[in-house]
C-alpha cells in the first residue's frame, strides 16, 4: 500500500482518538480538510456577526435615556467588538487571514447572524437585543465552549462571561420598562413582538433542513443540534417573560410540562430571504461595514509602518 494513504489513515484515526476522548484539537495538529473548511466558515461567520451586531445598537447610544444607560451600552458594544477580535483570531489560526475573511464579508460570500438586519426602532428594542439576541447567542454559547477546536472554544470561555452580563441589561431594560407608565409597558410588549421570531430565528434550519449539523455533531463542532438549543432558549425566555408581563407572540405556543414549551411555526420563508440579503436591513449593514472599514485604512497603514519600524 501507497506509505502517503498509510499515513493519511493514521492521522485520521488519530484525529477521530481525539475527538472521541474530547482531546482539543490543536492549530498545528493534524486535521482533515472539511473539519478545517467547516471551522473556517463557522468561526468566522461567528466574528462577522458579533462585529455587525454593534450597529443596531451603536445607533442607540447618542440616545440612551440616562448616563447610566449611555455607559452601560457602550461598555457592551465595545465587548461585542472584543468578541469579533477573539474570534478573527480564533479563525486565523485555521490560515486565513483576517484580510480575506473581511473581503469575503464585503463580497457577500460570508454570512452574519440574520437577526442583525432587523431595525432597532426605539429603546425598548435595546432591551430586546440585549434580553432575547444575546440571550439566544449564549444558550449556543455555552454549549459552544465544549467544541472540539481549542482556539474556539477557548473564545467561548471568555465571551460567555461577559455575554451573561448583556442578557441582563437587556432584561433589566425590559423590567424597567414593564414597571413604567401604559406606553413604555406596550413599547416593550411591542419590542418583544418584533424580536421574538427573529431571535428563534437565530439557531438555524430544523435540525432535518441543516445540512451542516451532521458534520458538525460527528466532529463536535457543535454540541447540541440547532432544535435542541432552541428549545432551551425558550423554555428559559417564556417564564422571564412572565415574571414581568410580557406576552410572548406565539398563539400556537403550548406548555407541555414544567417549564416546557412547544412553539409554533416558524416562518421559514422570511428566515431564507434574510439570509439571500433581502432582509429590512441587510444592505445597510453591509454598506456601514465597507464605509467604516475604508474609514479605517490609515489606522491600518499606520500600524502596519511601526509594526515594520519596530522591527528593523
Ligand atoms: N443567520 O446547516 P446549518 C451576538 C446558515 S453575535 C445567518 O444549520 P450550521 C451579538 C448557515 O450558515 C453571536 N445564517 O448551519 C452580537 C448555513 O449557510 P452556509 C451570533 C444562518 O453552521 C452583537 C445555512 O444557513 N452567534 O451574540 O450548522 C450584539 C444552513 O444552516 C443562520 C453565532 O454566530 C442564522 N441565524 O448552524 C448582540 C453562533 N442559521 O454557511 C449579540 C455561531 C443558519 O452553508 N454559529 N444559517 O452558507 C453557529 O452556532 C452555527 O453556525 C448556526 C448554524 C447555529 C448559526
Amino acid at each position: 500500500m501507497n506509505e502517503t494513504l498509510v499515513n493519511q489513515d493514521e492521522l485520521l484515526k488519530e484525529f477521530e482518538e481525539k475527538i472521541e476522548n474530547e482531546i482539543k484539537i490543536e492549530p498545528r495538529d493534524w486535521m482533515p480538510e472539511e473539519y478545517r473548511q467547516h471551522l473556517i466558515r463557522q468561526i468566522s461567520q461567528h466574528a462577522h456577526s458579533e462585529v455587525i451586531g454593534m450597529q443596531p445598537e451603536g445607533n442607540w447610544i447618542s440616545r440612551a435615556p440616562s448616563l447610566r444607560a449611555k455607559k452601560i451600552l457602550l461598555a457592551k458594544i465595545q465587548d461585542e467588538g472584543g468578541h469579533g477580535l477573539y474570534l478573527y483570531s480564533a479563525a486565523e489560526t485555521l490560515g486565513v487571514s483576517r484580510d480575506q475573511f473581511i473581503q469575503w464579508l464585503h463580497e457577500g460570500k460570508a454570512k452574519y447572524a440574520s437577526v442583525f438586519n432587523y431595525p432597532a426602532l426605539n429603546w425598548a428594542d435595546i432591551g430586546a437585543i440585549g434580553w432575547l439576541v444575546d440571550g439566544a447567542a449564549i444558550t449556543n454559547q455555552v454549549s459552544l465552549q465544549r467544541t472540539s477546536y481549542g482556539p474556539y472554544s477557548r473564545a467561548m470561555v471568555r465571551i460567555c462571561k461577559e455575554e451573561s452580563f448583556h442578557q441582563r441589561q437587556g432584561y433589566e431594560i425590559m423590567w424597567k420598562m414593564m414597571e413604567g407608565t401604559k406606553e413604555q409597558q406596550q413599547m416593550a410588549q411591542d419590542a418583544l413582538n418584533r424580536w421574538w421570531w427573529p431571535a428563534l430565528m437565530m439557531f438555524g434550519p430544523h435540525d432535518s433542513d441543516s445540512p451542516h449539523t451532521s458534520n458538525a455533531m460527528k466532529w463536535k463542532i457543535k454540541r447540541e443540534s440547532n432544535d435542541r438549543l432552541r428549545e432551551k432558549f425558550i423554555n428559559k425566555t417564556i417564564p422571564q417573560a412572565e415574571l414581568i408581563g410580557l406576552k410572548v407572540p406565539d398563539p400556537a405556543l403550548v406548555k407541555i410540562g414544567e417549564d416546557q414549551y412547544q412553539h409554533g411555526d416558524i416562518d421559514w420563508t422570511e428566515f431564507w430571504e434574510v439570509i439571500k440579503g433581502n432582509g429590512p436591513c441587510n444592505q445597510q449593514r453591509l454598506e456601514h461595514h465597507i464605509k467604516a472599514h475604508n474609514n479605517g485604512s490609515w489606522v491600518r497603514e499606520c500600524a502596519n509602518e511601526y509594526h515594520i519600524k519596530s522591527n528593523k
